[in-house]
């Protein structure tokens, strides 16, 4: 019986304020209004951004359905939607492209100027597609993919081969797509070069597999969690090091092993003080260093000018640089032709209903990306 038009009632992990648990709770998914997509999720990675809100370093309105990096089928559409149809394969996306504005027609920009309109996880018109106890329920980064479904605008959405496997291209929709635009399109790694990765989970991973892809021919892994090395080995690091076992700043440490030569370097944890040493970290005068880690909400960051005056580049990027509706597709294509392996970021793969267990690996550090399947 078809589900199109009517009111779905599924499972949903809701975070009903900030440091609360995650709980499952029966929820109501209002069918697509014009212009929107109903997506039925089958697999979902956990992001530490998911974590970042649950403990209030990022900003969502509560109650909240998390989760952000997926990959389902379309369920049914609104009026007016012509970029996908019920039985595509797609991944939500957590970047609009209108394709108009003066991000999106810039070669260089993929953070659309439309974008505020939906950051308070509601709808243009103040409405949220989900309810739970006869409360409306916000949306995170129109994304929300730790619910059976979910709902999310056309321009939102990307349509993949219907081939994909998504237990796995599901990372595409976030860690990996992330770290490899961060090396790739945005820092524009050179071969040759001499990188450094600061924090080893599913983004800094990333991150390494995009340097190797780029031809680096150095890549410093750095963590203090000395149990992330094999992996990062594993995906392309050539060494990697653990800040602890110095007692000297990391920059300095880095300058000593590379003979001075870091020409890029990448942030991947998400706080002020890795930030400032991933910068320093960089060559003076022509050194690039990528802020990839959500930097704490509200907080101002001070820091030595001089850092800069040298010549070195700072920069940022969301999702890498990529522009969503057209690049996701063809990152899965690429993937699909076995220009990358996904599989070297997957440690475990759990059922929904096990969320739980998957935020405990990532916060106890044991996993690179746990990937909930439904
Ligand atoms: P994950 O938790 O898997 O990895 C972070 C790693 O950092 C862990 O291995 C930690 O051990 C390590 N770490 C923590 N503190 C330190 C420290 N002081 N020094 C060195 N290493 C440390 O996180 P993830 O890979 O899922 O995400 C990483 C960041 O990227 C996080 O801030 C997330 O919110 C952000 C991000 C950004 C974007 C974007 O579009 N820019 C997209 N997704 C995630
Ligand atoms: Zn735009
Ligand atoms: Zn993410």
């Amino acid at each position: 019986m078809s589900t199109a038009g009517k009111v779905i009632k599924c499972k949903a992990a809701v975070l009903w304020g900030p440091n609360q648990p995650l709980s499952i709770e029966d929820i109501e998914v209002a069918p697509p209004k014009a212009f929107e997509v109903r997506i039925k999720i089958l697999a979902t990675g956990i992001c530490l951004t998911d974590h970042h809100a649950i403990t209030g370093a990022m900003g969502a309105n509560f109650p909240v359905i998390l989760g952000h990096e997926a990959a389902g089928i379309v369920e049914s559409i609104g009026e007016g939607v012509t970029t996908v149809k019920p039985g595509d394969k797609v991944i939500p996306l957590t970047l609009k492209q209108c394709g108009k504005c003066s991000s999106c027609i810039n070669p260089n920009g993929n953070f659309c100027l439309e974008m505020n309109v939906t950051a308070e996880g509601a709808w243009n018109d103040g409405t949220t597609s989900f309810t739970c106890k006869g409360k409306p329920v916000y949306n995170f980064i129109v994304t929300s993919t730790f619910t059976e479904y979910t709902v999310s605008s056309e321009s939102w959405v990307a349509k993949i081969d219907a081939a994909a496997p998504l237990e796995k291209v599901c990372l595409i929709g976030c860690g990996f797509s992330t770290g490899y635009g961060a090396a790739i399109k945005t820092a524009k790694v050179t071969p040759g070069s001499t990188c450094a990765v600061f924090g080893l989970g599913g983004v800094g991973l990333s991150i390494i597999m995009g340097c190797k892809a780029a031809g680096a021919s150095r890549i410093i892994g750095i963590d203090i969690n000395p149990h992330k090395f094999e992996r990062a080995k594993a995906v392309g690091a050539t060494e990697c090091i653990n800040p602890k076992d110095y007692t000297k700043p990391i920059s300095d440490v880095l300058k000593e092993m590379t003979d001075n030569s870091v020409g890029y370097t990448f942030e991947a944890i998400g706080r002020h003080d890795t930030m400032i040493d991933a910068l320093a970290s960089c060559h003076m005068s022509y050194g690039t260093s990528v802020m990839v880690g959500v930097p704490p909400r509200s907080k101002m960051l001070t820091y030595d000018p001089m850092l800069l005056f040298g010549g070195r580049t700072w920069k940022g990027c969301l999702l890498g640089g990529w522009k969503a509706k057209y690049d996701i597709p063809k990152l899965v294509s690429d993937f699909m032709a076995k220009k990358f392996d996904l599989d070297l970021l997957i440690t475990h793969v759990l059922p929904f209903n096990e969320i739980h267990k998957g935020f405990e690996l990532l916060e106890k550090g044991e996993s690179i990306r746990t990937v909930l399947t439904f």
